[in-house]
């Protein structure tokens, strides 16, 4: 029996997996936390289920918590994305590599398995940009790049010191309509589509050419469900496969939101920290290993992606009472 707690249920990836996992496993198996308070509608129309408070950071909470709900699987999601890291360094380190480290811990003594995602962000320079292989140099020049690595090995190490059954995948920027994603690099692909149905333009902080891989959200959450599900005899890697589906840059985005809507336009406002983040990242990864160890296949391409995000825009859009709009 699972009984899973997903830590920062509140962010962009983990409202929509809370949702999944309980569909999957049962509501009242599926404990989601955060260190915010859940608003009416912050768990994605996910039917209601436990909602515990955890600062990942305070080591006692996530064992009571593993404790009163006799969790076995840990989705360990809280985390600071890159351009927030970047501006709080300090505090990116605490929260990424403190809360990784707690959680280890409880499922070391507690006989947990544990999720935890990396990103495309664990490269830097002197990766190979193009289908960046999956063992490869791994220098991040990013506070955020910094802990992916480190978690990376950290989760490895867990896995063979203490025989924790630890998993994970790097995800590149992760597109989706239900939660806002919140200090990533990758964001602009999720803003232009608000602003192509609301305003019919975008300024994109990131320039033209900037090439990166990206993920629609039903494909994130399904790497995430089956990297967990997956044989454990099939598994060479563990704690970080490549994981893709389409890579663009914000000119060939733009040109395909203008095959639904034709007079959709953009200009470019360039933000030197944003763009040094992604011009240190690979424009496309090499997710053959996953494809091999655990059948790893994503849905989405980029038009069908476009068509759906702007289907759904466009309907909660037309809910929007006409100041927000
Ligand atoms: C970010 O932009 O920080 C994230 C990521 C690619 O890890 N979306």
């Amino acid at each position: 029996m699972e009984r899973i707690l997903v830590t920062g249920a509140l962010g962009q990836i983990g409202s929509e997996l809370v949702a999944t996992l309980r569909e999957r496993y049962g509501n009242e198996n599926v404990i989601a936390s955060d260190i915010k308070m859940p608003t009416a509608d912050a768990l994605a129309g996910a039917e209601p289920g436990f909602f515990e408070h955890v600062d990942c950071t305070n080591h006692d909470q996530i064992q009571q918590v593993v404790d009163r709900h006799r969790i076995d699987t840990i989705y360990h999601l809280a985390a600071l994305l890159s351009a927030v890291a970047e501006e709080r360094p300090q505090m990116a380190w605490e929260i990424n590599m403190g809360g990784l480290y707690h959680v280890l811990e409880i499922a070391r003594s507690n006989g947990c398995a544990v999720f935890t995602p990396s990103s495309i962000g664990a490269f830097g320079e002197g990766t190979p940009k193009d289908s960046t292989p999956q063992d490869t140099v791994q220098r991040p020049s990013t506070m955020y790049g910094v802990t992916k690595v480190a978690g990376e090995l950290l989760c490895d190490y867990y896995h063979r010191r203490f025989g924790v059954d630890t998993r994970g995948v790097r995800y590149p920027g992760i597109i989706s309509h239900v939660a806002p994603p919140g200090g990533g690099t990758t964001d602009y692909a999720v803003d232009i589509f608000y602003h192509a149905v609301r305003h019919g333009n975008f300024t994109s902080f990131l320039g033209p050419d900037t090439r990166l891989d990206m993920m629609y959200m039903p494909d994130a959450i399904k790497a995430a469900v089956d990297v967990m599900e997956a044989e454990a005899a099939r598994l060479k890697h563990r704690n970080a496969f490549n994981v893709t589906a389409m890579n663009f840059t914000p000119e060939e985005l733009a040109a395909a939101i203008r095959k639904v809507l034709p007079r959709f336009e953009i200009d470019y406002d360039v933000d030197p920290i944003r763009q040094r983040i992604a011009d240190s990242w690979p424009n496309s990864l090499d997710d053959s290993a996953a494809r091999e160890e655990w059948n790893w296949q994503p849905a989405f391409d980029l038009d069908s992606m476009v068509e759906d995000m702007l289907e759904n825009i466009s309907r909660k859009a037309s809910r929007e009472p006409a100041d927000k709009a």
